[in-house]
């Protein structure tokens, strides 16, 4: 018996003061929100950004809504445009900030209102090392994360790179909402394990839904 063919089975609890897992709350809108990062991809493709370091990063990025962030040689920032382009980020689909709206309210913050998403694809063996975010001028505003297709395991840290993590499996239709104290703790992901996804494919994609300003 598997979370996946049994949603309700999917718990949502707090993680940490102001980090909720809502498990399996998005499962009935995948098919919408898949269609929506087909949408955004055609007009804003998959790329593989570059760390201030000068490494290509594992997993694809792109953006949609009025902020994108990008990583190169120069470091991370928010922009209105993509630059691979030169043209505006693809408006957020519908479904996409329904959804991000209603899983924050859920979680204790209504009124949130992102001006940014990200999208992140995995392929197998991709990861994301630990990290902060703190590119976001906005520091009331949660982050919420939506998880699609593959499994993966979610690193969870403190407010510095050596505290103790906790690992947090997050799942095909899987939202977290984190805010309040732990919004710039360490994060990242394992190594996404190979597998398949009957609407997703060989991936994991991540959205996350942000507030810059
Ligand atoms: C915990 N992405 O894009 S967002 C990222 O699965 C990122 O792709 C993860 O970390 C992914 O920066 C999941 C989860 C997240 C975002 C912000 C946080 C977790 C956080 C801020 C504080 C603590
Ligand atoms: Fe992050």
């Amino acid at each position: 018996m598997t979370a996946e063919l049994f949603p309700e089975t999917r718990q949502s609890h707090r993680i940490a003061p102001g980090a909720v897992l809502l498990g399996g709350w998005a499962q009935s809108e995948a098919r919408a929100l898949k269609a929506g990062v087909d949408a955004v991809i055609a007009s804003a493709p998959w790329r593989h950004m570059r760390t201030p370091g000068g490494r290509s990063m594992s997993m694809a990025n792109s953006n949609c809504g009025p902020l994108g962030w990008v990583s190169d040689t120069d470091g991370y920032r928010y922009l209105c445009a993509d630059p691979e382009s030169g043209r505006a980020w693809p408006t957020m689909p519908a479904a996409f900030w329904r959804l991000a709206v209603a899983a924050a309210e859920e979680a204790g913050y209504p009124g949130f209102a992102p001006d940014a998403c990200l999208l992140n694809r995995y392929a197998p063996g991709a990861r994301l090392s630990l990290h902060c975010d703190q590119d976001e001028h906005n520091a009331a505003a949660p982050i919420v994360s939506v998880s699609l297709g593959l499994p993966a395991i979610f690193v969870f840290g403190g407010a510095r790179r050596k505290d103790p993590c906790q690992r947090i499996a997050l799942e095909h239709g899987d939202v977290v909402v984190w805010g309040g104290p732990t919004r710039f703790n360490y994060h990242g992901v394992l190594p996404v394990p190979d597998g398949h996804h009957p609407l997703v494919g060989r991936y994991r994609i991540n959205l996350t839904f942000r507030k810059v300003y």
